[in-house]
């Protein structure tokens, strides 16, 4: 039994994606995802964790993500990943790519995170939290608060409604992420302005 941490980032209005890919290029907060997601104690690494439209939304040259074991779903087991890095997984449900985190735990592997997308996101955020099972019992969520990204064509599910969720406070987020992060960030270019919040819940 494995406990997960889903990272996202999304407008107000929950969009994660639009045409295949991020609506945005925000290279502070894609810092921060690389950071989390990246740190562990000397000797382990974290697991990571993706759709099949999540894997190929990822520029190839990030791909697999560094330091970080890659398992990426889909139900063609024999799909070709176009890499044969050992530190991607293909694995064919979702159950069986978060028994990797536990079957490794007791060795090199620290924590999980399901980093996407939409489809991923709603599978694992309807498991029961049962002591025996798999489950997701954290969302780190960063808001991306411009007007400019509203053109979104896929949406994280509206967990908030769903569960019994607690947002956590920045200091409780900065504790378990281990380093500092930015409350809220603004960013300013000529043609976008953006504030980004980040936020726990448990
Ligand atoms: N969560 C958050 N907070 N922000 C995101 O952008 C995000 N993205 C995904 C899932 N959860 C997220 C999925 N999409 C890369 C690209 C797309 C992607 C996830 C990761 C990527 O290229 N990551 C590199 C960073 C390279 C850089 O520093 O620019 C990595 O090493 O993580």
């Amino acid at each position: 039994m494995s406990r997960f941490t889903i990272i996202v980032a999304a407008t107000k209005a929950n969009g994660i994606g639009v045409n295949a890919r991020l609506p945005w290029r925000l290279p502070k907060e894609m810092k921060y995802f690389a950071q989390v997601t990246s740190a562990a104690p000397e000797g382990r690494q974290n697991v990571v964790i993706m759709g099949r439209n999540t894997w190929e939304s990822i520029p190839q040259k990030f791909r697999p993500l560094p330091k970080r074991l890659n398992v990426v779903i889909s139900r063609n087991t024999s799909l070709d990943l176009g890499t044969s890095d050992k530190s991607v997984l293909l694995k064919g449900n979702l159950n069986s790519a978060l028994s990797v985190l536990s079957e490794g735990q007791s060795t090199s592997l620290n924590r999980g995170f399901i980093i996407g997308g939409a489809t991923l996101y709603t599978e694992s955020l309807a498991l029961p939290l049962s002591p025996t099972e798999h489950g997701v019992d954290r969302v780190l969520l960063t808001r991306i608060l411009s007007p400019d990204f509203e053109e979104c064509d896929v949406f994280m599910p509206d967990f908030l409604k769903q569960g019994d969720w607690t947002r956590s406070t920045h200091s409780e987020l900065q504790e378990w992420v281990g380093f500092e992060v930015p409350e809220a960030f603004v960013g300013e270019s000529q043609l976008t302005q953006y504030v980004q919040t980040n936020l726990g819940y448990r």
